[in-house]
């Protein structure tokens, strides 16, 4: 299979291309940091292909695709895992700008890619998109507000887009990860307050990269007539709140 991985310098998109790789697929590395990428395709050869490239920005994706060798280019394996959070604050005290970036590459950055490659999919009658969504998607919680909204899109456009590709061959997955470690998210969520990232996890175990490099690998490796729609993974330690009454 020719697996194209958008975030791919780190985190889910590093493990599930590493788990790619070392079960024999071949795997577009994306992403914008291009020292990453390449020190990531230098760790696993000729099966890997870095390419420096920007979700938000259609005519870097468009630039990127076409620089694609021509035994590169009919993509099996869409995975949509570029995105990010920004800030725990409460709505009303987050930046516009932390909202917009999420947007922009949450909703918008997917939604590029994913028209920039599904139409050739369709074509050859077989592929796989498989989004990253995540927990904050289906269930609220204070700060997640506009990070919760883009992953509840992810949600029902995976599945508005399993609507339209009935009958066509193409899959579509919505992998949805609660806690998970070991990655920059809350690094980047906290904007490079370490130490508060890091208590983000405390006395816990959360899942790791692995455990979602895994899962996105089953998905891809399902026989063709089966489509998982979505699947939502929490580490154990992970639940629910209670509704949250404020009594006067
Ligand atoms: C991130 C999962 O639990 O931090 O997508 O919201 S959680």
């Amino acid at each position: 299979m020719i697996v194209f991985i958008t975030g791919a310098s780190a985190g889910f998109g590093a493990a599930m291309a590493r788990t790619f790789v070392k079960n024999g697929h071949q795997v577009v590395l994306a992403a914008r940091r291009k020292d990453r990428l390449e020190a990531l395709a230098a760790e696993l050869g000729e099966s890997a292909l870095p390419i420096a490239m920007d979700v938000t920005d259609k005519a870097s994706i468009e630039e990127a695709l076409s620089m694609l060798p021509q035994s590169w280019r009919q993509i099996d394996v869409l995975i949509n895992n570029a995105g990010l959070a920004l800030n725990t604050k409460p709505a009303h005290e987050v930046p516009l700008a932390d909202w917009n970036t999420m947007i922009d590459t949450n909703v918008k950055g997917l939604v590029t890619m994913t028209h920039a490659l599904l139409p050739s999919m369709v074509e050859r009658g077989s592929g796989l998109v498989i989004n990253l969504g995540s927990v904050a998607g289906h269930y609220p919680y204070p700060g997640g507000n506009v990070y919760g909204a883009t992953k509840a899109f992810v949600e029902q456009f995976t599945l508005n887009l399993r609507a339209d590709l009935v009958g066509t061959g193409v899959r579509a997955t919505n992998l949805a990860p609660g806690l998970c470690g070991g990655t920059e998210f809350s690094n980047v969520r906290l904007k490079g307050d370490d130490a508060a990232a890091a208590k983000v996890y405390e006395g816990t175990q959360p899942l790791t990269a692995e455990d979602i490099a895994a899962t996105a690998y089953w998905i891809a490796t399902l026989p063709p007539h089966v489509n998982v729609n979505l699947i939502e993974l929490m580490p154990t330690c992970q639940g629910f709140s209670p509704f949250n009454i404020k009594r006067a």
